[in-house]
C-alpha cells in the first residue's frame, strides 16, 4: 500500500480518553475509531491485523479437526428459552423485538444455536465426535465497557463446540483444543499461559482460561517460567491418539500456573524461586467442558451403540480474537509504538523514502515496492525523514526499510528492526530475502 493513498489516520497526540497502552496506540496508530461505546470500526491496517489474528486461529483449530461454520449474529430467544439461559442471562443480553413483535437476541454466544442444528441432524453415535467453530462477532452490554477493544461490547471472537458421545472421548476433545490454542497463540508471537478456571455462566466442571503476561491485565497470575520455554510447534503430539493427548495435557498441569483466584501459596513455594513469574495477565481464551449441560436442557439425543438415546457430551472453545488485538500491543509496544509480531503485523515492512523527488530514491523503492506491494507499507509523502521514522514506529511494522540518497546510488538500504532496533546495511536483494523470509514465520 502507498502511504500517499491509504486510508492510516495516525495521530500525533495522545487521545485523553484512552487509558491503557494499546487503545492509546490503537487509536494512534489508525487501527480502529470508536462509533459509540464500546463499539468500534476496524479500519484498513487494523483489519488487516484482525484478519492475520483470524487465519492463524483457522489454521490450527482445522488442524486439529475442527470445521468453520458461520452462523447469524442475531437468534431467537425461543432457542434460550428451550436451554433455561433466556432470563438466567440477564442485562448483558441485548434483546430486540421485530416488527411482528418476536423476541429476538444479538448473540454473546452460540451454545443454543450449534446445539440446536447439530441435534437436528446428528442420529447416531457413529457420527461423533464433532467440533463445529466459527469466527463472528458477538454483543455482550457490558456494564462499564473499557480499554478499547479489550473489553468491548460488540467484539469478535472464535467460538467452539464440540459434541462427543461419552465423557472420555469429550476430554479428547478438550485435550486437543487446548494445544490448538497454544500454538495458535506461539505462532502469534505470544505466550498465553493455560490457567486452571471457573466456568461462570457457562457452566460445567472442566475449564481453562489463558491468559497473557502484561502489567494492566485484569487478573493476578502465578507461574512457572518453565512454560515458557516449551516448543508446542515442535511438539509431535498425534491428536488422533488419545495416550498423546493425555501425555501432553499432563505434561502441561505438572507445572504451576494460576490466577489469584486459585493461587495456592503451598503448591507456588515448591516452584524454584528463579523460575517463578508473576505479575498481571489479560484473558484472551477460555476453554469449558460442561458434559450434558445443554443436550439435556434442549433434549437432543443420538443412538449410542446399543440403540438407547445418549446425550452428547459438549464443551465449548473461545478466542478472543478483537482482545487479542489489543493484548498483543499490551505485551508488545515501547515508547515510540507499537512491535508487531511478525505473523500478526498489518505490514511486514515500511519503505521509507527520505527523499521524495529524488530519481535515484524513487527508482529504487518503487523497484523494491513493486516486489509485494500488500506486504510492504511505501512511505511516499514528501514529509520530513523524522516524521516517517517516527510514524513507522508507532504504527510498528517488523521492519523499516530507509532509503537515502547516498545508500541508493550504490544501490544500498539501510533495513532496521523494529523489535532490537538494530540495522543493516545491505543491497536491496539481500533485505528483501531478510524481510520476506521472516514473513514467511520462519
Ligand atoms: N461460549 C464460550 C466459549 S465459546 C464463551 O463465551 N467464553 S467466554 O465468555 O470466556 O468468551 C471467550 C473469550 O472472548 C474470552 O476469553 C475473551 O478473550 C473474549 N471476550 C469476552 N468478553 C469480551 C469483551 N467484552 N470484549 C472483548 N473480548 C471479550
Amino acid at each position: 500500500m502507498r502511504l500517499s493513498r491509504s486510508f492510516l489516520p495516525t495521530l500525533k497526540e495522545t487521545p485523553s480518553d484512552a487509558q491503557i497502552a494499546s487503545h492509546r496506540l490503537m487509536l494512534r496508530a489508525g487501527l480502529v475509531r470508536q462509533t459509540a461505546s464500546g463499539i468500534y470500526t476496524w479500519l484498513p491496517a487494523g483489519l488487516k491485523v484482525l484478519r492475520n489474528i483470524a487465519n492463524i486461529v483457522r489454521e490450527e483449530q482445522d488442524r486439529v479437526g475442527a470445521q468453520e461454520v458461520l452462523m447469524a449474529t442475531i437468534q431467537s430467544a425461543d432457542l434460550w428459552k428451550r436451554s433455561g439461559r433466556y432470563d438466567a442471562y440477564g442485562p448483558e443480553m441485548l434483546r430486540i423485538k421485530d416488527r411482528h413483535e418476536r423476541e429476538l437476541l444479538y448473540g454473546p454466544t452460540n451454545e443454543e444455536v450449534i446445539t440446536d442444528v447439530v441435534g437436528q441432524e446428528l442420529k447416531s453415535y457413529k457420527e461423533l465426535p464433532q467440533i463445529l467453530y466459527q469466527i463472528q462477532w458477538k454483543f455482550r452490554d457490558e456494564i462499564r465497557p473499557r480499554f478499547g477493544v479489550m473489553r468491548g461490547r460488540e467484539f469478535y471472537m472464535k467460538d467452539g463446540y464440540g459434541f462427543d458421545i461419552d465423557y472420555k472421548s469429550a476430554v479428547d476433545t478438550y485435550r486437543k483444543m487446548m494445544l490448538s490454542y497454544l500454538r495458535t497463540f506461539q505462532r502469534l508471537g505470544v505466550r498465553a499461559v493455560p490457567m486452571v478456571a471457573d466456568t461462570g455462566p457457562i457452566g460445567g466442571d472442566l475449564s481453562h482460561e489463558f491468559l497473557i503476561l502484561a502489567p494492566t491485565g485484569e487478573s493476578g497470575v502465578f507461574y512457572d517460567g518453565a512454560l515458557d520455554t516449551l516448543d508446542w510447534l515442535a511438539d509431535p503430539v498425534d491428536v488422533d491418539k488419545s495416550e498423546d493427548l493425555e501425555k501432553f495435557f499432563n505434561n502441561v498441569s505438572s507445572y504451576y500456573a494460576a490466577t489469584d483466584e486459585k493461587h495456592d501459596e503451598k503448591a507456588w513455594e515448591s516452584v524454584p524461586a528463579e523460575r517463578r513469574r508473576e505479575g498481571r495477565g489479560i484473558e484472551v481464551a477460555h476453554i469449558f467442558y460442561f458434559g450434558t449441560k445443554y443436550t439435556k436442557s434442549m433434549d437432543i439425543t443420538v443412538a449410542g451403540p446399543d440403540g438407547t438415546p445418549v446425550h452428547p457430551e459438549m464443551g465449548s472453545y473461545g478466542i478472543g480474537v478483537s482482545r487479542l488485538v489489543g493484548a498483543i500491543i499490551e505485551a508488545s509496544h515501547d515508547d515510540a509504538g507499537i512491535i508487531w509480531p511478525d505473523n500478526v503485523a498489518p505490514f511486514k515492512a515500511a519503505i521509507l523514502n527520505l527523499k521524495v523527488g529524488d530519481e535515484t530514491c524513487d527508482t529504487l523503492c518503487e523497484a523494491l515496492y513493486n516486489k509485494a506491494p500488500e506486504q510492504f507499507l511505501y512511505d511516499d509523502r514528501s514529509d520530513r525523514a523524522g516524521a516517517k521514522f517516527a510514524d513507522a514506529d508507532l504504527m510498528g511494522h517488523p521492519w523499516q526499510i530507509i532509503v537515502g540518497p547516498r545508500g541508493a546510488k550504490e544501490g544500498k538500504v539501510e533495513l532496521k528492526r523494529r523489535a532490537t532496533g538494530e540495522r543493516f546495511e545491505l543491497t536491496v536483494d539481500e533485505a528483501l530475502a531478510k524481510v520476506l523470509d521472516k514473513a514467511s514465520g520462519a
